[in-house]
């Protein structure tokens, strides 16, 4: 039996299985069609950027490690291979880029000088394959960045540069989302921090809030952008204090409508991000969600099919909360090939849906309601055997991309071609 007669055949009896527990698979296929996930364009160059002169990631904690050959160099490259990772993954997807990423055409544009027209071969690129598109200021990797404050910093000149940043690239925002006809979520996250114990917290904070009164007063249309604001509890070298912490910014976000930004690598880590949704959306309109994978700090490796992604992702699809949820992954892993980060890491947030469609959820409540325990425990621990990936390699091959395994030697055909020779 080839590859496809035994993907079908393996189908055809899981649908049986999940019809005997009130599943309907074709249905959870079906449901597929209205996941979209944002790549982040920093997983495939360890979120070096493309401004002259060439800058190296620093500053606010955020470290890639590993030196796997074959990182993107150009533009050109990063499309290629994000071109290529295309190809590998089921359903719909969407760029997000960091504002060091423009295209500046050898250029030196500070980042209180950038335009759209410095996005705009991103934004072509991303209406010719059908992409929608997020962005980012980038508060990192930048002399004005060093002393380890941007919008917080009690230095004016520093300060009002990064707000100069964050208006244009609010501005820029708006018109992608204008281009493209779908809006733009702009996450803003800055590294602002102290290694050692802050005496002033205070100040900091207070200068932050008037940092985004400043450079959020101006109102654009919600189909063309929304802002989103990322917490975090620490980084290295800023162990100590973080100014823009979750409450600081869940704060914000309520009194102002912005979108809170969720990401499950900046919190203690025994906290459950997963947990943490149905309490914003009490309070906030709609998340975003930064997916990557902690060990034992924000070290983003690539993201895996783990009980803390999919609880994330059960709490969206078991609340009826994906029309509020803009789900964007955050890892750079420079140890292994970074397309095999991109599609492992993409591969395993489709996957982590498709597992919380196939869940009998009204079954479940019902013996919770009714306390018992024992069987929705039970029910909860059998699911996890079910022949959930016959469902996942059908739906792999209805969209046309390599089934299981497959994708492997497909990524390793590309790195003998095209990485090798970098
Ligand atoms: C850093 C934040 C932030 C960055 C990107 C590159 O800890 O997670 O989202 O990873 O902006
Ligand atoms: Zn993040």
């Amino acid at each position: 039996m080839n590859k496809k007669e035994l993907t079908e055949k393996a189908y055809a009896i899981a649908r049986e299985q999940y019809a005997s527990i009130g599943i309907d698979t074709d249905i959870a296929i079906k449901n597929m069609d209205d996941i979209t996930v944002s790549l982040h364009c920093w997983q495939g160059d360890d979120v070096g950027g493309f401004e002259v002169p060439d800058a190296a990631l620093s500053g606010g904690g955020i470290q890639a490690t590993g030196n796997y050959p074959g990182k993107a160099r150009s533009i050109a490259e990063l499309k290629s291979d994000l071109e290529n990772v295309l190809t590998l993954l089921p359903g719909k997807y969407r760029l997000n880029l960091h504002a060091s990423y423009g295209d500046f055409q050898g250029e030196f544009v500070d980042r209180d000088q950038i335009e759209p027209k410095h996005f705009q071969s991103w934004i072509d690129w991303c209406k010719k394959l059908g992409l929608g598109m997020d962005f980012n200021p980038t508060f990192f990797s930048h002399p004005k960045a060093e002393a380890g404050f941007t919008l917080s910093s009690k230095n004016e000149e520093i300060r009002k540069f990064w707000v100069e940043h964050l208006k244009r690239c609010r501005k820029i925002s708006a018109e992608i989302g204008r281009q493209l006809g779908t809006p733009c979520i702009m996450n803003i996250w800055i590294p602002d921090g102290s290694k050692d114990i802050p005496v002033d917290r205070n100040q900091h904070r207070v200068i932050l809030k008037k940092s985004l009164d400043e450079a959020l007063s101006i109102e654009y249309p919600k189909e063309y952008m929304k802002d989103a604001l990322e917490s975090k509890l620490f980084g290295i070298g800023a162990e100590s204090m973080t100014v823009g912490s979750q409450e600081f910014y869940l704060g914000y976000a309520i009194r102002n409508n912005k979108l809170i930004c969720l990401d499950n690598g900046h919190f203690h880590p025994t906290e459950q991000v997963g947990d943490k949704i149905s309490a914003c959306l009490l309070f906030v309109d709609e998340l975003l969600l930064h997916l990557t994978r902690p060990i034992r700090w924000d070290s983003d490796h690539a993201v895996t099919l783990n009980e803390d992604i999919q609880l994330i992702i059960s709490e969206v699809i078991r609340n009826n909360f994906l029309s509020r949820v803009n789900i964007g992954l955050d890892f750079f892993d420079a140890s292994i090939n970074r397309l095999g980060a991109y599609v492992i890491g993409s591969r395993s947030v489709k996957k982590a849906f498709m597992f919380a469609f196939l869940e009998p959820t009204s079954q479940l409540k019902k013996l919770e309601e009714n306390g018992q325990l024992f069987e929705r425990l039970a029910l909860l621990e059998e699911l996890k055997t079910k022949p959930f990936g016959a469902v996942w390699d059908y739906y792999c091959l209805k969209s046309g991309v390599p089934v299981s395994e497959d994708y492997i030697t497909e990524i390793q055909d590309y790195e003998r071609v095209v990485l090798s020779k970098r």
